[in-house]
């Protein structure tokens, strides 16, 4: 395998984040349109593929409100999927910052998320020692901001570890804080890799309805197919018929094919379908989309379990990736659902969406603590550009609000 063959876009991407800091006034006022589900009548104006991937613009507007989940039913709010593709994409043309970073894009992504971890730290260590009643309030916090128990109680032992009753500033705290959970995140940061070697590369996306995953696919094909990689997708949310024209737009716009079967048809006579057109077409990577209601477990478990099946049958060793994508703005629903869909699908990773609408982006520490499960990207918003690499240091630096 070349090195150019393993660098995945994701490490194009990082490389890149050295560049942002050169981007010219002129690039970052120009405007860009919305990624996140491009209107119809955007699509026969557009060349596919050949628009630039943009790396630095942050939008100006907020990001829009994502409705909260029930975090104790898991099967039914999940399934907001339907209605998903009524939503309108962020406005992302009319202002863009100047030059920013990564960093900055991230930040901005986290506010909600850090300003809970941020203000509370900065509540508590004013004008305070480190003692018993801090160190359980920094827990309770922490378990709050959706960082887990386990990750709260291994922050309190680190701080008291030299600290103890000695006075300590919140700055103090957060750097403590920040490196403790940067520990965490590093051994998951993992890069979602393309073995050249596979003929196609077979990523499976799973996750609940609304949860991300047709809009991940989207991105990611666009990615690689700018990493010029033969790219095919595969709506195997055959289901729902909103999520199959979803997948088609995206396929459209980005320029790949998009197989597809009629709505209420057998997923992994879909996926079976893919594999040999995918196989026949010399691609190199195959996403695969799939249903994500929860409603019938028993169904939902036994459609997987046959696609993969059919898959690996097709080409041995594949799925290569079996990714869940998980919504931050369900907090610790998203544990449950990694739970879930492991007892369905041998999940080999994690794609985190939404951390902009969310202030419990914590949740990916406490993912990352629990299951060790290779983080690949996160989500900070609607565009293409908001698919991010995921950076252990970087993502720690953020939540606790600390700069670069
Ligand atoms: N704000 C925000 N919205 C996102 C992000 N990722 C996906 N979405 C939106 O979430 C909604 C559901 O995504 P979709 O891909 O349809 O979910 P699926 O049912 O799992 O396929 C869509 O409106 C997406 O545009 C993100 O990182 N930030
Ligand atoms: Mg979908």
């Amino acid at each position: 395998m070349s090195n150019k063959d393993k660098q995945s876009w994701f490490q194009r991407l990082r490389n890149k984040k050295q560049e942002d800091a050169a981007v010219t006034e002129a690039e970052s006022t120009q405007p860009h349109e919305s990624e996140g589900m491009p209107p119809a009548s955007q699509e026969s104006e557009e060349e596919p593929g050949a628009q630039q991937v943009q790396i630095a613009p942050v939008l100006e507007t907020p990001a829009p409100e994502i409705p909260e989940q029930d975090p104790d039913s898991p099967a039914t709010s999940g399934d907001t999927g339907d209605t998903v593709e009524d939503g309108e994409p962020e406005k992302a043309g009319s202002q863009e910052e100047g030059a920013q970073g990564w960093f900055k894009r991230l930040k901005k992504g986290l506010k909600k998320s850090t300003s809970a971890v941020s203000d509370g730290i900065t509540g508590i260590f004013t004008k305070r020692k480190l003692d018993d009643e801090t160190l359980e309030e920094l827990e309770d916090l922490l378990i709050t901001a959706d960082l887990g128990v386990n990750v709260a109680a291994k922050v309190a032992s680190a701080l008291s570890r030299d600290r103890f009753n000695k006075e300590i500033s919140d700055e103090e705290v957060k750097n403590i804080l920040s490196s403790e959970i940067e520990a965490i995140l590093a051994p998951v940061a993992q890069p979602l890799m393309l073995n050249s070697a596979n003929k196609p590369h077979v990523i499976l996306m799973a996750g609940v309805n609304g949860a991300g995953k047709t809009t991940t696919i989207g991105k990611l094909g666009k990615k690689f197919k700018d990493d010029g990689k033969r790219v095919m997708l595969a709506a195997g949310d055959t289901f729902r018929a909103a999520a199959v024209e979803q997948l088609q737009v995206w396929g459209d716009r980005v320029g790949v094919p998009v197989i597809t079967k009629e709505i209420g048809s057998d997923a992994a006579a879909l996926a079976y379908e893919a594999m040999e057109r995918a196989i026949a077409e010399n691609v190199d990577v195959l996403l695969i989309d799939t249903a994500g209601r929860l409603q019938n477990r028993d169904e939902l478990m036994a459609e997987l379990a046959k696609v993969v099946r059919v898959i690996g049958n097709k080409l041995d060793g594949a799925p290569h990736d079996t990714v869940i994508v998980l919504d931050a703005t369900t907090g610790q629903n998203a544990v449950h659902q990694v739970e879930v869909f492991q007892k369905l699908a041998n999940i080999s990773g994690i794609v985190m969406t939404k951390l902009d609408g969310s202030a419990r982006g914590g949740v990916l520490v406490a993912c990352a603590d629990k299951f060790g499960l290779p983080v690949h990207a996160i989500g900070v918003g609607e565009a293409i550009e908001d698919l991010q690499p995921f950076d252990a240091r970087d993502f720690a630096r953020a939540l606790v609000g600390l700069e670069e």
